[in-house]
């Protein structure tokens, strides 16, 4: 975004710091806000989205958005009918928080993780909470080690803590990030002790289902004040990202792009191919490959022959739900 008013038209340069249907906010390039109302059906944008905005008569008080600009690194999730839908877009890295509780669904993580490794998207992994002491602390810290092996960035913080917040923002200054993961593990309150003149709403999980309540319900970004952004983004229960084919599946896991080459089969799905190095290292080599984060590997091939099989339709309501 690199320029001002264009004189022919009035339109000019923003970026969408937050979406509610066909209602936006629009950031232009000096930092002020303007509501904007999408212009025609076919348009559609998403938090982060570079955009060309302006105003159909000098004083409204609402803009126009025309024009949708190249996206690059799109975070994208897979809907029921096997199609990705964009979710944030322009973004250099994702955070992935988990915490104590709600207790850690690993394979959300996993699955954001591969989403980041097929898209060239950088990935973080924040474990929040770390204030709360006990069983659950110790067994997410445990998981954790898995994702440190693999050189993925891990993080421990607390929102009750300045020490892990300092070092949160360190790995967030210049870029923009995203903030994601389960409802309830502490993204806005995250994004509010980065960035408190955010004032995102925070609410307590459910003591009945020990699961967050899906307190934010759109993206949002928000300017760093040492440069880059941070966009706070809705929790899942599921996620899964759009999926490349079967054989690529392997690449969204760091162990099995490392392991896939001494397989004797050069398309191995290291499903039940004879002499898999993949699958002999899931069962007898744990620092080498996870049999969980194998089974991780496994439930994302199985979603794409799912897609694949020409009586999906019957099966959509298996894949995830969008929240
Ligand atoms: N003990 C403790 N509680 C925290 C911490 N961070 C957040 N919480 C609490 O966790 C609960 C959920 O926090 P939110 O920030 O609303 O969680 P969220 O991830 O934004 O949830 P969704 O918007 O539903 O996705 C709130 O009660 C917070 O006060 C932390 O570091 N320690
Ligand atoms: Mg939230
Ligand atoms: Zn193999």
């Amino acid at each position: 975004m690199s320029e001002s008013p264009s004189p022919a038209d009035g339109r000019r340069t923003g970026r969408v710091v937050a979406s509610h249907g066909r209602q936006l906010d629009v950031e232009d390039t000096a930092g002020v806000r303007h509501a904007c109302r999408l212009h025609g059906r076919q348009l559609r944008v998403v938090c982060g989205d570079e955009v060309r905005f302006g105003y159909a008569t000098e004083g409204d008080s609402q803009g126009t958005v025309y024009e949708l600009l190249p996206r690059r690194r799109l975070l994208e999730r897979l809907n029921g009918r096997g199609q990705g839908e964009p979710v944030v877009a322009n973004l250099d890295q994702l955070i992935v928080v988990i915490a104590p509780e709600p207790r850690p669904d690993w394979d959300v993580v996993d699955r954001y993780l591969a989403g980041a490794e097929w898209t060239g998207i950088k990935a973080v992994v924040a474990l929040n909470k770390s204030d709360i002491r006990g069983d659950a602390l110790i067994a997410a810290e445990q998981e954790l080690e898995v994702y440190r092996r693999l050189d993925y960035p891990v993080v421990h913080c607390s929102t009750r803590h300045a020490p892990g917040i300092d070092s949160l923002r360190r790995e967030l200054s210049q870029s923009v990030s995203v903030l994601v993961g389960q409802s309830g593990t502490g993204k806005s309150s995250l994004l509010n002790a980065l960035v408190p003149e955010a004032r995102a709403l925070t609410q307590e999980i459910s003591a009945a289902t020990e699961e967050g309540r899906h307190t934010t319900t759109t993206a949002a970004l928000h300017a760093l004040s040492g440069g880059g952004a941070l966009v706070d983004s809705p929790g899942v229960r599921d996620y899964a990202p759009p999926l490349p084919l079967a054989r690529q599946i392997g690449e969204g896991f760091r162990e099995i792009t490392a392991l896939a080459p001494a397989c004797r089969f050069a398309d191995c799905l290291h499903r039940s191919e004879p002499s898999c190095r993949v699958r002999v290292a899931a069962e007898s080599e744990p620092l080498r490959l996870s049999g969980r984060r194998y089974a991780s590997y496994l439930r994302l091939l199985a979603l794409v022959d799912r897609f694949d099989d020409p009586s999906r339709s019957s099966k959509a309501a298996k894949a995830p739900r969008r929240r």
